[in-house]
């Protein structure tokens, strides 16, 4: 990998992952709306999502992408339209023109968020997004998966939980990306040779996951990390929170939770159909 372009390199996830990704791969630029207070000696490139020639100009000379920028929770719909979906087409297309040859693409749980937490859910189900910001990273998903298949170019959805070392409460538990692990699966996604498009799920080793990772293990992740190490931090954090009904049942939580008016006992166990 020649050239590695962060986006959304100021966020949280961003910072975190930027001393790795130097490690890594060395040759590496950053880019968000902002500048991080700490480029670690990289170059910056100032680009909104929504500018499709901000976008060009900072994927020019890039062989590889991670995609962390846009709108990272739920919004109103004008702010996920212009960065996560025009945003993401911007970023996709832009890659195309400039020979990009792979893409990280950080999609998020929130994509399948309305699956019960007394399910586990493996790679290929339906998606259920739970939120506008939900449907913006099953499209951002979507996208990608055009972009392999009708112009070659190899890309990976991370379905993200939480990035922390620390699980917030007790849905984090089973969700808790620890940084170290999401660095090995961006590894995967932009070195492996048998990548055309791949969804994996961006969790550590949490004994209390309910997402079936089998692909991206067998594509040679071995997350290194369970929440269950720190279970007194997401027990404290647990015990702050308001009970909610939808939000405790559901994979997404207050994702779920928020704007809810659908009849909660009808639909909480729904599946899709299967043949
Ligand atoms: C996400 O997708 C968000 O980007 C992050 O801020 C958290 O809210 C996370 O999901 C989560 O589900 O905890």
């Amino acid at each position: 990998m020649k050239r590695v372009l962060l986006t959304g390199a100021a966020g949280d996830v961003g910072r975190r992952i930027t001393p790795m990704l130097k490690a890594a791969y060395g040759d590496v630029v950053l880019s968000d709306l902002k500048e991080p207070s700490d480029t670690h000696g990289l170059s910056f490139v100032k680009a909104d999502l929504a500018d499709f020639a901000q976008v060009a100009a900072a994927v020019r000379g890039v062989e590889g992408i991670v995609h962390l920028g846009g709108y990272s929770v739920e919004g109103p719909w004008e702010s996920i339209l212009s960065a996560n979906i025009v945003g993401c087409y911007n970023l996709f297309e832009a890659a195309r023109q400039a020979g990009t040859k792979r893409i990280i693409f950080a999609s998020s749980n929130h994509a399948v968020g309305f699956y019960p937490r007394s399910t586990t859910i493996p790679h290929d189900v339906t998606v259920l997004p739970d939120s506008r910001y939900g449907v913006s990273k099953a499209f951002g998903e979507a996208l990608g998966a055009m972009y392999a298949m009708k112009h070659g170019m190899k890309v990976t959805a991370l379905r993200i939980g939480n990035v922390n070392d620390t699980p917030l409460d007790l849905r984090r538990m089973a969700i808790m990306l620890h940084p170290e692990d999401l660095m090995q699966l961006i590894r995967i996604g932009l070195d492996h040779p048998d990548i055309a498009f791949e969804v994996f799920y961006g969790a550590s080793n949490n004994s209390r996951a309910w997402w079936d990772n089998s692909r991206a293990k067998a594509l040679g992740y071995r997350p290194k990390y369970d929440s269950e190490a720190k279970l007194d931090a997401a027990q404290k954090g647990q015990a702050l929170a308001t009970p909610d009904p939808v939000g405790d049942f559901f994979q997404g939580g207050t994702f779920c939770a928020a704007e809810y008016t659908a009849d909660f006992a009808a639909l909480k166990n729904w599946r899709a159909p299967t043949s």
